[in-house]
């Protein structure tokens, strides 16, 4: 009696490394359908190494969304470089995303500095090719002078926020890694923590809301948390912190419109993302220079 052959399952990690803002959160929430990875123009949004799971017929795929790589020595720019960097060597296949509206810098040759280790296990996104802006051309020449023995057919045009192109790419990416059982039950998109979630959503309404070097200063603490009702109900006390005294006022705003603003704006995603309905009471704090100490560094960044 023949049996009709039976395609293995295939399953692996896909580290999404680029520059900030090249639009690595974007892409692992466009791959997902789902809102994983918190996004805004600011570049170093994400701070942490944030895995998503994306699963397919032929098998799965466990992204794992990094902070963008940039060069400075201030600490915490060197805390998130080497969470980008260490998620190399424990991935099976990584994901280089470009911004094909910008012209490829010496940042983006530090990039293929670091890759070129990696061709072998690499594959590119050149993102935003929707702005008239974009010149793809122009980023193939320049990886085909950095990263020669790339294969042609590891390059791809898409469109992170319009969700186009990432068909073929992803199927690339599920030929590449190995064959192999699922690591995450199919219903998991995430394995985030609830209170870092609601942390993030938090934190990318202050981005959003905020200027200058706002932004930066932000960090998010989750004070308690309960689930009341039966389940129904989760009361969360969050801190939005700030580095210095003078920046409590901005976040704030008069009459506290923009921290109302910001904590609204927070609901209204929470009650998406979460099947219970949230209710949260935030609040603004101070923790002068907190950038500068390595305890909330490790903890914020878990090392
Ligand atoms: N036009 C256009 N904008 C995009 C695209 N992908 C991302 N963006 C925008 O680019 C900005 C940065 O996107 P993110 O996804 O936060 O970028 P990131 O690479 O995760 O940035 P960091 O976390 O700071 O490293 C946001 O304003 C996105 O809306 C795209 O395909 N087209
Ligand atoms: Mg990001």
């Amino acid at each position: 009696m023949s049996e009709s052959p039976v395609t293995p399952t295939r399953c692996g990690v896909v580290a999404i490394i680029g520059r900030p803002s090249a639009g690595k959160s974007t892409f692992l929430n466009a791959a997902a359908g789902e809102k994983i990875s918190i996004v805004s123009p600011v570049p170093q949004t994400t701070r942490n190494a944030i895995r998503g799971i994306v699963n397919a017929e032929r098998g799965q795929l466990v992204f794992v969304d990094t902070p963008g790589y940039h060069d400075s020595d201030k600490k915490l720019n060197l805390r998130l470089k080497s969470i980008a960097h260490d998620r190399l060597p424990e991935s099976d296949v990584v994901l280089y995303l470009v911004d094909a509206s910008r012209e490829p810098g010496s940042e983006e040759e530090t990039i293929t500095r670091l890759l070129e280790p990696a061709v072998g296990r690499l594959v590119v996104g050149i993102n935003k090719v929707d702005l008239p802006e974009a010149r793809p051309g122009l980023i193939k020449l320049f990886l085909e002078k950095r990263l020669p023995s790339l294969p042609r057919d590891r390059v791809f045009e898409i469109s992170a926020a319009k969700d186009e192109g990432l068909d073929p790419l992803l199927t690339c990416l599920l030929d590449l890694v190995p064959v192999g059982e699922r690591l995450y039950p199919e219903e998991f998109y995430t394995d985030q923590d609830v209170d870092f979630r609601i942390a993030e959503v938090i934190r990318e309404k202050a981005i959003l809301n905020t200027r200058e070097e706002i932004p930066h200063a932000v960090y998010v603490e989750v004070a308690d948390l309960e689930m009341r009702k039966g389940g129904k109900e989760l009361w969360a006390r969050a801190f939005l912190v700030v580095e210095r005294e003078s920046q409590k006022g901005m976040v704030i705003g008069k009459g506290a419109a923009l921290i109302k603003k910001i904590r609204t704006e927070a609901l209204a995603d929470l009650n998406r993302i979460f099947p219970y309905r949230i209710h949260l009471d935030l609040q603004v704090k101070v923790n002068r220079n907190w950038r500068q100490k390595d305890p909330i560094l490790n903890r914020l960044m878990g090392r």
